[in-house]
């Protein structure tokens, strides 16, 4: 199975989707660090909302084989800007969270994440598992 860094703005559900595709039992917890697992990298939000931080997450995605960039359907503005996934010497995936908010705009964050270059984009609500075996069946498949 290949292994998947998660990299988006805190609250835009990094840790949410880690339990959801571990099968485990949602609950909130406050990302304080990188977490490294086996299959699973979990990082703080800071990170990417941080210059001085950011090459941080460039480091930890040597250590994955896909990396997910996360836009949460009700986030009001993209952090990623336009052509960032050419720069990867990874795969790099777009995950589309939270799309069972009632503010969800699916297109809108589906745009922000094709200007970045995504060409596969998962569309996931972590807390109800719509969309996870999908990502799953990508890791174990590709
Ligand atoms: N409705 C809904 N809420 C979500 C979803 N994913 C995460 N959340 C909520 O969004 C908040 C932030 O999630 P979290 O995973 O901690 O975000 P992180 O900062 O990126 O790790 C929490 O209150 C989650 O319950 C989702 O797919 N649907
Ligand atoms: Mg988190």
């Amino acid at each position: 199975m290949k292994k998947l860094i998660l990299i988006g703005r805190s609250e835009s559900g990094k840790t949410t989707l880690m339990q959801a595709l571990r099968g485990e039992e949602i609950h909130y917890a406050k990302t304080q660090y990188v977490y490294n697992g086996d299959v699973l990298i979990d990082t703080p939000g800071e990170y990417i909302q941080t210059k001085h931080l950011g090459g941080a997450l460039a480091v930890y995605s040597y250590e994955a084989d896909v990396v997910g960039l996360l836009v949460s359907a009700t986030e009001p503005f993209s952090l990623f800007g336009p052509n960032i996934v050419p720069m990867a010497n990874r795969e790099v995936i777009g995950i589309v969270t939270k799309i069972d908010s009632p503010d969800a705009n699916i297109p809108l964050a589906d745009r922000w994440l094709k200007l970045a270059g995504c060409e596969k984009i998962f569309h996931v609500d972590s807390t109800h598992s719509v969309g996870i075996s999908d990502i799953l069946d990508y890791l174990h498949n590709n």
